[in-house]
């Protein structure tokens, strides 16, 4: 049966940067979860009788809002559920799945990186039939809607075994519960030679791949280990755990720190990786190497055509604004367009859809293309093992020839977590009233070409996207952006992008922060971050 139930709006359901991410214990209020996906839902048009895809990372309150997703999307009269068994859909399988299966949509419960468990976060997500993220007039919809509910509707059916796969019914619709790894799979076999992987593990090439105790251990185990031959073992932390086993499930220098030293010891593997909570992101070290994701997205963008599923080329490279330019190099050199779009792998849909982009990065650790609509930690990981298939050099060979060939961008990024959001606030609000001014000024030396406020206009719907983060450029091509996190669920968090271009291959092997020592310090001063947020160091150096 199919109550309605009286409800009144909760303040603050609004979408950030990927979807609405709260600590568990908001989403635990009676009817918080309830009014949101009514709010989605009613902000939705003509999905009678069409297919729903319901998945997320494991974390903790999964099994739960996903029952709840479940009857209320009974109530609203989707025809049929997708969910993978157990409740887990990484978020690029989930894109896999709406589009194999022509969804209408899907919900992903996961807040990604952001820590899980009973007193960390969770977050729902809404995605397109295009499988990738909604558009902000979707979200913003959203947001109207559920400060203006009275009701929803909800079927008062018995849960759902997520465990068992197979059919079952809800009110009218079917519930059918899936491998979450089979489609992913399927599609990873069609985009990558697999013999030549198979072959590689054959020539004894080892690698670790741990998967933070988030969704990618079924997936990884299933393609590495069972599928391409790495030896047993070669996935650690591969039981998805609803607390993620107590760590952050954040694949950077950071949080993955155990790979990363274990890659720069005298028993490396050859090649080291890492996802986040949801499989959208991903770390690539080489033994002895750490690889910046935006030289990552550049290495991957002029070798993509060794992938048979690339062999093609590709059409183009899109890149979030904060993302290095290494990219833009690689596009020059192939005479394709690089898309610069702001932050949020929302913005890289349109491109997509349209076929004027193929290869798409973020300088946090995404990377991904045109074969699903969300960045694809494993997806890389393959790519990356494609190319040393084919050209059966070290990644640390690869990345030197790279770089001898297109010149370095040197380039890190510091955050400064759960600052005050008023003081973080007020930074960037006094800087963004400067920005005018600072051109033509020296700044430690060096001098400000230009700084502006990044505006995105979207080339297929027009759309013009403003105040996405505060760019200072300066006259030998280095340049320093500031923006705030729309993914933090305490405070504000500052994000400081640095970067310099390097053409010189004798200046290729310096230490990142050492290169880039000149830049921090003006970086730091100009809109005086320790006077306004008290820190002296950023919480967390990329
Ligand atoms: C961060 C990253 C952004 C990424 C987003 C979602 O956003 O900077 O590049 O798309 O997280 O990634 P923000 O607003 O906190 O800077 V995921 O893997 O958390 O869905
Ligand atoms: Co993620």
């Amino acid at each position: 049966m199919i109550r309605v139930v009286a409800t009144t709006p909760f303040d603050g359901q609004k979408p950030g940067t990927s979807g609405l991410r709260k600590k568990v214990q908001v989403f635990q209020q009676p009817h918080y979860v309830e009014n949101f996906v009514q709010s989605l839902f009613d902000s939705l048009k003509e999905f009678e009788g069409e297919t729903l895809v319901v998945g997320g990372d494991g974390r903790y309150f999964n099994r739960e809002a996903i029952q709840t997703v479940i009857k209320i999307a009974a109530a609203a009269g989707f025809g049929r559920v997708l969910v993978g068994q157990g409740g887990i859909l990484s978020t690029p399988a989930a894109s896999a799945v709406i589009r194999k299966h022509e969804a209408f949509g899907g919900i992903i419960l996961s807040a990604s990186h952001n820590p899980g468990g009973e007193h960390g976060d969770f977050g729902i997500k809404y995605n397109i039939g295009n499988g990738g993220p909604a558009p902000e007039p979707v979200t913003d919809a959203i947001f109207a809607r559920s400060q203006a509910i009275t009701q929803y509707r909800i079927s008062d059916a018995p849960d759902v075994d997520l465990d068992i796969q197979g059919i079952t019914r809800v009110e009218d619709m079917v519930v059918d519960v899936i491998d979450p790894v089979e489609d992913y799979a399927e599609l990873m076999g069609a985009l990558f030679d697999f013999d030549a992987i198979r072959d590689l593990f054959g020539t004894g090439f080892t690698m670790r791949f741990d998967a933070m105790s988030a969704v990618t251990g079924p997936y990884a185990r299933a393609i590495l280990e069972e599928t391409l031959g790495a030896a047993p073992g070669t996935v650690v932390h591969g039981q998805p755990l609803p607390d993620f086993g107590g760590h952050h499930p954040d694949p950077n220098l950071v949080h993955a720190k155990d790979l990363y030293d274990l890659l720069m010891s005298d028993h490396a593997p050859d090649l080291g990786a890492a996802s986040d909570g949801d499989g959208d992101r991903n770390m690539i070290v080489g033994r002895g190497l750490y690889l910046t994701p935006s030289d990552s997205l550049a290495i991957i963008a002029a070798n993509a055509h060794l992938a048979p599923g690339y062999a093609a080329g590709i059409a183009g490279i899109a890149r979030s604004m904060p993302t290095s330019g290494a990219a833009d190099r690689v596009a020059a050199k192939l005479g394709i367009t690089c898309y610069e779009t702001p932050t949020g792998w929302k913005f890289f849909g349109n491109l997509l859809d349209a076929g004027l982009a193929t290869v798409c990065g973020e300088e946090s650790f995404g990377t991904g293309s045109s074969h699903v609509r969300e960045k694809d930690g494993l997806w890389a990981v393959l790519m990356w093992l494609n190319i040393l298939a084919v050209r059966r050099q070290s990644v640390a060979a690869i990345v030197a020839d790279h770089w001898a060939t297109y010149g370095r961008n040197y380039y890190t990024r510091h955050d400064y977590e759960e600052v005050d959001a008023g003081a973080a606030e007020g930074l960037v609000a006094d800087l963004r009233a400067r920005l005018d001014t600072l051109s033509g000024s020296v700044l430690n030396g060096l001098t400000v070409e230009k700084a502006d406020d990044f505006a995105y206009h979207d080339p297929v719907d027009g759309s013009v996207t403003t105040k996405q983060g505060l760019r200072v450029f300066f006259t030998d091509g280095s340049r320093i952006v500031y923006r705030l996190s729309g993914t933090g669920t305490a405070g504000a968090t500052l994000r400081v992008y640095i970067e310099r271009f390097e053409p010189d291959a004798a200046r290729h092997a310096l230490d990142t922060q050492a290169a880039l020592a000149d830049l921090i310090a003006i970086a730091r001063s100009l809109p005086d971050i320790e006077g306004r947020t008290g820190r002296r160091e950023p919480s967390v150096i990329t």
